[in-house]
């Protein structure tokens, strides 16, 4: 029935769309994005739009100077970059309470550290297995944690990050139902990725959440790929907000390169989780611009799908929507880009200077009192 429906709104696209406009090479993602039923957008002031705009610049000058420094031999191990997905991140961490709500990341959470207000010289640091790293250099790049800005984890392990969110949101609840603090009224965000919904955990956790009326948002950031398998070959339903009715909970599809759509969806969602109306699914249609890794030389993905992404880069759409709402001028977005390129200098610089994790301190942090 959903596949029919793919399909029929895929074609409907193909008919309804000009045909340079999405070219069948630009794939079955394309089509569908093409398609989407636009949600309500949020309403944004000048300052909330230049601070979104801050939020994903930094996230991508952020992980480029990452591609730089690993080509660089800077950094060790599996490196995931974000670069493309940003309007996910910031819509919905940038409408979340900032160190009262909590949040909860997979591998390709560098972006998602910096948006809950880690500071990008721990980040950086992390990055390069240095003593000042949010995770004291132990974790780096898939496993960023702070305590301080509620960031639950990177996660190297698809899914496993789900139940860890789970448990923050049942926490919310029960110290409200059953210990009585009135105002425990924060919600969970739970990032993950569209392969990462064929995993056990993920089924088991919208069924607990959606039992239990729990605070938390489940957001997908679907961006077709899980590596090299393409999402239609590995779900039964790829449209994966769908799923959501199956536990009786809500479900939305967004355009995730569209930072105020996501914003308005997110909104909606923390809305009804702090007044106890339980979960949302929230399905962002988006694309990595690079590789799985820095280690994928990205040869298999077709030219024609990554110039359709490229053309809907989110961080572009938003600057040319803040000049034409009157919202920024153009020499404002330029001063927000040199304040970026300056922060992201200088956290290099920091990490680069910074020592390495002292080896007598080799089996400190194992035990939650250290
Ligand atoms: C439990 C587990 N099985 C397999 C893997 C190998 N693996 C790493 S990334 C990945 C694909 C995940 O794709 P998706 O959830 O779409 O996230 P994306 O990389 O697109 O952000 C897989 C299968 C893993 N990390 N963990
Ligand atoms: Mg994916």
């Amino acid at each position: 029935m959903t596949q029919e429906l793919t399909a029929a709104r895929a074609a409907a696209a193909a008919t309804t769309a000009p045909a340079s406009a999405v070219p069948a090479e630009a794939g079955s993602h394309a089509l569908r994005h093409q398609a989407l039923y636009p949600s309500e957008p949020a309403a944004i002031s000048a300052e909330e739009g230049l601070m979104l705009y801050r939020d994903m610049t930094l996230g991508r000058r952020f992980e480029d100077k990452c591609a730089e420094m690993y080509y660089r031999g800077k950094m060790f191990g599996f490196v995931h970059l974000y670069n493309g997905q940003e309007a996910v991140c910031t819509g919905v961490i940038k409408a979340m309470k900032l160190q009262h709500d909590w949040f909860c990341s997979t591998y390709r959470d560098h972006v998602h550290a910096l948006s809950c207000g880690v500071p990008a010289r721990e980040v950086m640091s992390e990055l390069f297995g240095k003593a000042t790293g949010c995770s004291k250099g132990r974790g780096g790049s898939m496993h960023l944690f702070s305590k301080e800005h509620h960031l639950l984890g990177g996660y190297a392990f698809i899914g496993e990050g789900i139940p860890v969110a789970l448990g923050a949101a049942f926490t919310s609840r029960y110290k409200r139902d059953a210990l009585g603090q009135a105002d425990s009224d924060a919600v969970t965000a739970a990032f993950f990725g569209d392969g990462t919904c064929n995993v056990g955990q993920f089924y088991e956790c919208l069924n607990m959440a959606s039992l239990w009326k729990l605070p938390i948002l489940f957001v997908v950031e679907n961006n077709r790929w899980a590596i090299g398998m393409d999402h239609n070959r590995a779900t039964s339903d790829p449209e994966i907000w769908r799923k959501a009715s199956a536990f009786g909970m809500a479900g939305e599809e967004v355009d995730g390169m569209d930072v105020l759509a996501v914003r308005g969806a997110a909104q909606r969602a923390i809305e009804r989780a702090r007044a106890g109306e339980g979960p949302t699914l929230l399905e962002c249609l988006t694309y990595r611009f690079r590789g799985h890794s820095l280690a994928d030389p990205d040869e298999l993905r077709a030219a024609e799908e990554k110039e359709f992404w490229a053309k809907r880069d989110p961080i572009k759409q938003l600057a040319a929507r803040l000049i034409a709402d009157g919202l920024a001028s153009q020499a404002e977005l330029k001063d927000i880009e040199k304040e970026i390129d300056a922060v992201v200098a200088d956290c290099v610089e920091f990490a680069l200077a910074a020592p390495e994790p002292d080896s007598s301190e080799l089996t400190k942090y194992i035990w939650a009192e250290d």
